[in-house]
């Protein structure tokens, strides 16, 4: 680590520094990211004035993206931001508010809860939320504290897939998720003597540098390029910079990866490149996988994928011959129903080539203290099993009791929203997460359920188009660095400290205190968020409470690597891995007991050119939907200007040759069609788009426009999720084709473009 002038990058908490009073504090949402990336707070008579990044900061090390550094004028010292709850004065979608007090809105909570109580019973009451921003734990433990359901789910997220299909995977696989390893466990970074870094790292089906995802910083494969000479491997159907700076690229049809593993599998079975001391040590199931893979050959997969052979076998060799080689899979693995089949492939090829917890491999991970053994999900003490039995969906797709975060299953809660049966939902409460915009996919199918909801409660930073659609009532939330709070994902657990107080708002730990001691006083053990906080680190195991951990900051619990040689991977404390069977499966026997594929499996996407040659002879275009950009968490950051001066409006990639066939140039705006509905966007024309593909943008609404109904910020007109599906999801749940439809392309027209999609939702045209 370079030492920084001591003068300027100081490592107290705080200090004075001519005006500004100096804090050093994590950022952790809102507004939104992954990551808790270490910053210098300048604060001026108690208000924010600038930030930048803590070069003492382990973790982030000083750099800040453009959404972090623009933060400040344009999110928390935003004047259109919420600052005091609002209760709907007119009918949903009007915008006509009432400014209420604390009191009143909790009023109104409290009435709507205890008649679900007493009608139906607590699994009437649904909590959502979205990724995992610092609203994570926090959404679980309110329903479960407060409202004691436990019917807490993700946002319409069809087949949770973002995530929980790799991570539940892995449950059965390897005992949890792996991650990839730039020293991030062990506050010495790179300068541990026991670090290697990575030869290379296999990118799949991810966007490291955009992205920052899960509790990994993208610049850190960076740092190992530069560092460490790390090569890397790029598996992606766009020429992403990652993948411009790769060995191999290999540009695959949306959907098809998993054939691409498996014939990379074949070929380090076939030419011997495995690892037989580690397989015939600490693997199960070696024999089967063997057979399983026997067809799987580069021929295949090249065909199905459009892709060489070639390709498949020198990316293949060039993993399994580099010692260490880490793996580093994305969003897309998830993004389809084959995800768990898909990601059990990407397991085991960590597993075969004896790169799992090893220096520079793939790190088992988990929360420093064992928090995250359930995806911070885990608080469910206050739900008793005769209620969890009551969790939405699970008992079909049992997976989700076993998986990675356990909730509700968001395809079967909209089943229900529709049927009414077995029992309506009565109150909704969404935090951090905006669902008709971004996260449902079939959006006016779930905007449409979503109204028949007699009482949803929104919690945000912002009046956002599903606030303005169908809540009832709006808790305006504090953001980062104005709230208490303590957050993980995987390493270092961190403490966030409120340095600023914007109106009225509150957090969302706040929020949980108040209403469980509304409304289970003697069932909670806390009565201030300092004693929330002191609680779940207890629960965490961890060896400090919140002041203490408030005052350090941050706090590693690095326990070495080949943790399945040391114990320390199992709560037995014997060697081997947290799996059924004590070794890492290459057959899962936890997927076999229900009744799913047990070996690495593809399918083809249930509408592709393959599968639907009668779809694909009027949509024959293969859309994968949602890349992610610099400018924008999801839907957030459209309301801020300096964003928008870089990217003003959505976009869909489109190869030259397939633009020039449909007459579309660079700019024009486009629709983009299949069986279940349209949205437009602007066409990009550009040759780092595979042929034959293209790559829409999600998240869009245009917070300049009209916010009431049928306008709703356009948000319907631009929705990518017009065109995406519910409950067509994998075997186990997880899983739905978010990434691997299809779809055309033509021109907007002032003729083709006289019924919106809006109009259809909101039926203002025929
Ligand atoms: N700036 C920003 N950062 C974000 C987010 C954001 O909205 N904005 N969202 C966060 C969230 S919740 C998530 S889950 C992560 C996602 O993080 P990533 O997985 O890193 O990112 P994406 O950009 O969604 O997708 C990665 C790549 O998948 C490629 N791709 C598309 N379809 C396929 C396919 O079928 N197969 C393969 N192999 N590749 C495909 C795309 O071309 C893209 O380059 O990002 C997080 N970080
Ligand atoms: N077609 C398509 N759709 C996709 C994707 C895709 O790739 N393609 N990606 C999907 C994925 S991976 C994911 S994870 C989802 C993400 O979906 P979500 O996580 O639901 O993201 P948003 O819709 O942006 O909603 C987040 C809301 O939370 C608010 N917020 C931010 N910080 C806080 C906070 O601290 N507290 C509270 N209470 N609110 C806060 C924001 O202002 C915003 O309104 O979208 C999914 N949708
Ligand atoms: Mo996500």
């Amino acid at each position: 680590m370079p030492v920084y002038n001591q003068e300027i990058y100081r490592k107290e908490k705080h200090w004075k520094e001519g005006e500004f009073d100096v804090y050093r504090n994590m950022q952790w949402t809102g507004p939104g990211c992954h990551e808790g990336c270490g910053c210098l707070f300048y604060v001026k008579d108690g208000k924010l004035d600038h930030i930048e990044g803590d070069p003492n900061d382990e973790f982030s090390r000083g750099r800040l993206c453009m959404r972090c550094l623009n933060m400040v004028d344009e999110a928390v010292n935003n004047p259109t931001r919420l600052g005091h709850p609002l209760k709907r004065a007119g009918e949903r979608g009007e915008n006509k508010w009432e400014q209420i007090s604390w009191d009143e809105a909790y009023d109104m909570i409290e009435e709507h809860v205890r008649k679900a109580w007493e009608t139906q019973g607590p699994e009437a009451i649904v909590a959502l939320e979205g990724t995992g921003r610092n609203v994570v734990w926090q959404v679980p433990l309110l329903e479960y504290s407060a409202f004691k359901s436990p019917n807490y789910g993700c946002g319409f997220l069809s087949g949770d897939s973002c995530y929980l299909p790799r991570c539940s995977a892995s449950v059965g696989v390897l005992g949890g998720p792996s991650v990839v390893d730039c020293g991030q466990y062990d506050a010495r970074r790179y300068d541990s003597p026991e670090y290697e870094y990575p030869e290379v790292i296999l990118q799949w089906g991810c966007n490291a540098i955009m992205t920052n995802a899960d509790g990994f910083l993208g610049h850190w494969i960076i740092d190992c390029m530069r560092q460490g000479g790390t090569k890397l491997i790029t598996v992606d159907p766009r020429i992403t910079w990652m993948a411009a700076h790769s060995e191999y690229h290999i540009q695959v049809r949306p959907g098809t990866d998993a054939a691409v593993a498996m014939a990379m599998l074949h070929v380090m079975i076939e030419e011997d490149l495995v690892d037989h001391e580690f397989i015939d040590k600490w693997c199960f199931g070696y024999e089967d996988l063997v057979e399983a893979m026997k067809d799987a050959t580069p021929e295949w997969a090249a065909e199905i994928a459009g892709v060489t052979a070639e390709e498949i076998v020198g990316a293949a060799r060039m993993y399994a011959t580099a010692k260490p080689a880490a793996f580093h899979w994305g969003l897309s693995t998830d993004m389809t129903p084959n995800g768990v089949g898909q990601a059990h492939a990407f397991m085991v090829m960590q597993a075969i080539t004896g790169n799992v917890d090893v220096p520079g491999g793939n790190y088992l991970a988990t929360g420093p203290f064992g928090v995250d053994a359930l995806y911070g999900c885990g608080y469910d003490y206050f739900i008793d099993d005769e209620l969890k039995k009551k969790r939405i969906g699970v008992e079909k797709y049992p997976l989700h009791k076993f998986g990675a975060a356990a909730c509700l299953v968001g395809d079967e809660l909209l089943l229900q929203i529709e049927a009414g049966e077995p029992y309506e939902i009565q109150v909704m409460y969404l935090a951090g997460t905006n669902p008709i915009v971004n996260m449902a996919a079939e959006a006016p199918r779930v905007y449409k359920a979503m109204m028949k909801v007699p009482f949803i409660v929104v919690a945000d930073l912002w009046m956002t188009p599903t606030c303005t659609a169908m809540a009832d009532l709006v808790l305006p939330i504090a953001m980062s660095c104005e709230r208490d709070s303590y957050r993980e994902w995987w390493t270092p657990s961190r403490a966030i400290t409120k340095i600023t107080q914007y109106e009225e708002c509150k957090s969302d730990e706040e929020i949980i205190v108040d209403l469980s001691l509304r409304l289970n006083p003697d069932g909670v053990p806390w009565h201030d968020v300092e004693s929330l906080l002191n609680w779940v680190l207890e629960k965490d195991n961890a060896p400090m409470n919140w002041t203490q951990l408030k005052d350090q900051m941050y706090a590693y619990d690095f326990k070495g690597y080949r943790r399945y040689e040391t114990g320390k991977l199992r709560p037995d404390g014997q060697p081997g891995f947290n799996t059924m069977t004590g070794k890492l499966e290459l057959r899962s026997t936890l997927l076999e007991a229900m009744g799913y594929h047990d070996l690495p499996f593809f399918e083809e996407p249930p509408e592709s050119p393959v599968t639907r040659p009668d779809l694909f002879e009027e949509y024959p275009l293969v859309l994968t939907t949602g890349k992610r950009h610099w400018e924008f968490f999801h839907s957030e950051h459209r309301n801020m200007p300096t964003m928008r001066e870089f990217r003003d409006q959505p976009e869909v990639e489109i190869h030259p040759a397939d633009a020039e066939k449909l007459g579309i140039e660079d700019g024009d705006w486009v629709w983009i069609e299949n069986q279940r509905g349209r949205c437009r966007e602007v066409a990009r024309v550009t040759p780092i788009i595979k042929e034959g593909v293209v790559c829409a943008d999600h998240g869009w609404s245009f917070p300049e426009k009209e916010a009431a109904v049928p306008v709703l910020q356009g948000v319907f007109d631009v929705n990518i999720n017009n065109l995406t599906t519910q409950g067509v999801v994998g075997e186990t749940g997880y899983g739905a084709p978010y990434r691997c439809l299809l779809c055309k392309i033509y021109k907007c027209t002032p003729e083709n473009s006289q019924v919106t999609p809006s109009d259809l939702v909101f039926g203002t045209k025929a």
